[in-house]
């Protein structure tokens, strides 16, 4: 089985989204800690720019975005499934609400001062300060939802997760499957991050008695590393082959071009590299790192935009 090696930190949504479907696929992983803000000059000689968190290091390829790394994973580890047959489309459907609307009003409820004041407690105001302006950056200046309208609007979607749990344990049915990943992650930040903001809660017992099943999950067997470590893994490795799928082009770019990807809202930190792959749900780019060596760095289609880099 090849080598996982997650770059995340521990207070990371989207990470713990990660770490528990690890959990539940019984994946032994690798534990790489990167900054919560940039500069991230080890994990971006990995990604060639892409700065979110989390990424997925296998050797010399680089995956970038939870949605693909769901995929991946899935791959590896095809029992148990995080797509079951009969929902396959709503599941992720409901996947993709969460990790969009979801997380943002959840996010937008639980950074009200009393959760900002617990989830940096003990930081020196620099750390906060920098951490308020590197987000604000990648919300490129526009404010968060306020937490007047994120109040009612996280009940409505926490009740709406409570009927789809009338009657079985996960969100889909009896065994979790990526939709309940997705779901549970932003609720995760409001319960262990900023419990001041957690009594929101309570009015939905069904929400808290899956979140108790969905955290017995566990994080599978994690052994640390340094960043270091990872980046002389990646240039000693060479990317995996290719799988062969029809290039599907929507952009009238060719395989072999110079290219740019960015995600397509908050963070656009570009990723430019030469296209080596574009099958119907990602993209492949190829580039070289003066540390990592030759890297493929993949994105998903959805949530992406490819453009040919300027000459
Ligand atoms: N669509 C992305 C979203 C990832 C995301 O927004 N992660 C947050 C942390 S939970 C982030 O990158 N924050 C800024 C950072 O860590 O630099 C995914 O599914 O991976």
């Amino acid at each position: 089985m090849a080598e996982l090696i997650l770059h995340h930190y521990p207070t990371s949504p989207f990470a713990e989204k990660v770490r528990l479907m690890m959990g539940f696929k019984r994946l032994a992983w690798h534990s790489v800690f990167i900054p919560m803000t940039m500069p991230k000059p080890d994990l971006t000689a990995l990604t060639g720019g892409y700065r979110k968190t989390p990424v997925l290091q296998i050797g010399a390829d680089i995956y970038c975005d939870t949605a693909l790394i769901c995929d991946v994973l899935e791959q590896l580890a095809p029992t148990p499934t995080l797509y079951p047959k009969a929902d396959k489309g709503a599941a992720r459907i409901v996947a993709q609400w969460a990790d969009s609307a979801l997380f943002t009003t959840a996010m937008a409820w639980n950074f009200q001062p009393a959760g900002v004041a617990q989830l940096f407690a003990g930081a020196p105001a620099e750390v906060v300060q920098a951490f308020v302006a590197d987000r604000t950056a990648m919300r490129g200046g526009a404010a968060r939802m306020a937490s007047s309208d994120a109040g009612g609007t996280y009940k409505s979607y926490l009740r709406r997760i409570a009927s789809m749990l009338h009657g079985q344990d996960f969100l889909f049915g009896a065994q979790p499957c990526v939709a309940d990943f997705a779901a549970y992650h932003p609720l995760w930040f409001t319960q262990t991050r900023t419990p001041a903001m957690a009594g929101i809660l309570d009015a939905t017992p069904e929400v808290l008695a899956w979140m108790a099943r969905m955290q017995a999950i566990g994080h599978a067997q994690i052994s640390p590393m340094s960043a270091e470590a990872a980046v002389q893994m990646a240039h000693a490795a060479t990317p995996a082959p290719l799988p062969v799928e029809v290039f599907q082009d929507e952009h009238g770019i060719a395989l072999g071009s110079p290219v740019v990807i960015a995600a397509d809202n908050f963070g656009l930190e570009p990723t430019e590299g030469e296209l080596v792959a574009a099958t119907r749900t990602r993209y492949t780019l190829r580039l070289s790192d003066a540390r990592a060596g030759t890297l493929h760095v993949h994105f998903p289609r959805v949530g992406f935009t490819l453009k040919k880099a300027s000459p």
